[in-house]
């Protein structure tokens, strides 16, 4: 049976905008109170996904989320309408409304973190929601996540959606974004790798600048309820790169089949780490291409997301599918020709015009959730999420309808946004035959 890598983009949300939410994440700091443009963001995503049904790589999408997020302000004690309680909340608690107005659901690689059935021991997939506990904004995502992905992977015979970990520092989770599986086809049993910011046995040795977001007991519980055994490897960060801004794994690592494709001062005790992949891998060779700090320095990797390209298999090889930062940052673009014609294992780049989201923290590897899916998983998905040429128009025509041209910070405050992302959303819910997952619809 067939099996494949099907990427699951995440769909820009009305909201997108620029509040500097995020602390340690450079890109979100420094465009901080831009006017953003929601209709061009969820454009540039959907013409991403349109290249990579093109290529042949299969796609599917995820929807966004409700936002403003009113039940989140009705948590902290505000009453009267929804238009009132938002009013109210831009007024006296300003720091919570921007939180509940982030469109960060579109960055699905951290919705969660998906183990494929041939690596699992009962041999189903498994699914572990994010918790993203380490930024209010985020953490608001994972309920509603949690049920989008129960109704999209509803066979219990094949697939087992986990509670997010528990609401604390110490099981800090953030998804794929610190996850990255390796094999010799999708099919195939292969290797987890899991990298962690912080051991909460040794908080001296993590990041002392940026807070490290995934935490090592997080990595092993997921590990664990995933049935793994030793289809696990373990690999800390360097805290140096998360204080150098990469406040996930894939801002400067990025894998895929057998190859992996890193920053030199990605790890701690990196050859460790290779050593326990190739065990992994057993007869399968584990290529690396690992980058040297001389021809490309950790900050021209943050300001180009150079590792956060999306790896994926063409007919080609292995193509590279990159930010366009990528090309404007000489020493990367300088690098990835050189790479590309001594045939090290990436067959061609392909450059994105992804700003927009880029300019949050977001490139394409962050825009997509990976899951491993052979025929029957296919057919068994509970809503109509895998992409066509006939869902790109109607979404196409759905982000046109709906979407604003820009958002001032100013315009955060309009009540409007509210009814605005309310009506798109159940339009969405009906073309993706998804039921009625947000608390606006209950
Ligand atoms: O969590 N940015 C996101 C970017 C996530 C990128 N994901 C991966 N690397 N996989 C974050 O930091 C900024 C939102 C704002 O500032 O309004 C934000 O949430």
């Amino acid at each position: 049976m067939n099996t494949q890598e099907v990427n699951f983009d995440g769909l820009v949300g009305p909201t997108h905008n620029y509040a500097g939410l995020s602390f340690g994440n450079v890109a979100s700091a420094k465009h901080k109170a831009l006017t953003s443009s929601p209709k061009k963001a969820a454009l540039q995503g959907l013409e991403k996904m349109q290249a990579l049904y093109e290529l042949g790589i299969p796609q599917g999408v995820l929807p966004p989320q409700e936002r403003p997020h009113i039940p989140t302000l009705k948590k902290l004690g505000l009453t009267g309408t929804d238009s009132q309680i938002w009013e109210t909340a831009w007024k006296k608690i300003p720091e919570q409304a921007a939180a509940c107005c982030s469109a960060s659901s579109m960055w699905v690689a951290n919705a969660a973190t998906i183990s494929p059935a041939a690596d699992c021991s009962d041999g189903k997939t498994h699914i572990t929601p994010a918790n993203l506990v380490s930024m209010p904004h985020r953490n608001m995502e994972a309920p509603v996540t949690t049920t989008i992905l129960s109704t999209i992977f509803s066979d219990p015979d094949l697939f087992v959606v986990h509670p997010a970990l528990e609401n604390s520092t110490e099981m800090g989770d953030e998804g794929a974004a610190n996850h990255t599986r390796f094999c010799s086809e999708y099919g195939d049993a292969g290797v987890e790798l899991f990298v962690y910011g912080v051991d909460q046995n040794n908080p001296g040795q993590g990041p002392q600048r940026y807070p490290a977001r995934q935490t090592r007991q997080a990595s092993e519980t997921i590990a664990h309820r995933h049935q793994l055994g030793n289809r696990a490897v373990f690999a800390q960060q360097n805290p140096a790169v998360i204080d150098a801004g990469v406040f996930h794994n894939d801002v400067i690592a990025v894998g895929n089949l057998d190859l992996l494709f890193f920053h030199e001062q990605a790890f701690q005790q990196t050859d460790r780490m290779l050593e326990q992949l190739q065990a992994g891998l057993m007869d399968t060779k584990l290529m690396s291409i690992c980058v040297p700090e001389q021809q490309v320095p950790v900050s021209d990797a943050v300001k180009s997301y150079l590792f956060n390209s999306q790896l994926v298999n063409t007919e080609h090889g292995q193509v590279l599918i990159a930010p366009s930062e990528s090309e404007q940052t000489d020493s990367v673009h300088n690098y990835l020709n050189e790479l590309i014609s001594s045939n090290a294992g990436i067959a061609k780049v392909h450059y994105f015009d992804l700003r927009e989201s880029m300019r949050n923290g977001g490139g394409p590897a962050c825009l997509r959730l990976r899951v491993v899916l052979n025929e029957a998983e296919q057919d068994s998905l509970g809503a109509n999420v895998i992409y066509s040429p006939a869902l790109h128009q109607r979404l196409k025509d759905w982000v046109n309808t709906h979407y604003r041209e820009s958002i001032a910070p100013a315009d955060l405050a309009d009540p409007n946004l509210i009814n605005e992302t309310r009506t798109a959303l159940d339009e969405l819910c009906q073309i993706l035959s998804l039921g009625n997952p947000y608390e606006f619809q209950q």
